[in-house]
């Protein structure tokens, strides 16, 4: 059995993130697949972008956009996971939307 130390430095899956930050994200410490990402889907036939990631409880999220990686706007504020494990969440498709990021916090 790890202890609590083992389990905050530990990277035991050896992807750049602590074990205890992955049990807070809710991903697999033991799994280098099992990664915090955005995914985007674009979705033709409702003029749609739809953007998932990761989620668990007691963990916030807020989602930024932009038409380039140095304007950004918040387009949804710090909200609490709402449908763990995942979160989608979908907006017009439009060159305004080029990018998104994702920031998640702990509180
Ligand atoms: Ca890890």
């Amino acid at each position: 059995m790890e202890s609590e130390t083992t389990v905050v430095v530990n990277d035991t899956d050896g992807d750049g993130l602590t074990d205890a930050q992955e049990i807070a994200l809710g991903t697999d410490p033991y799994d280098p697949a099992s990664e915090f990402s955005v995914d985007s889907l674009p979705l033709p036939t409702t003029g749609k972008i739809q953007i998932t990631w990761p989620s668990a409880t007691g963990i916030f999220y807020r989602v930024w956009n932009g038409p380039d990686l140095s304007s950004w706007a918040v387009v949804r504020n710090w909200t609490n996971a709402l449908t763990p494990p995942e979160e989608t969440i979908e907006f017009d498709l439009s060159p305004s939307n080029g990018f998104f990021k994702l920031e998640a916090e702990i509180q």
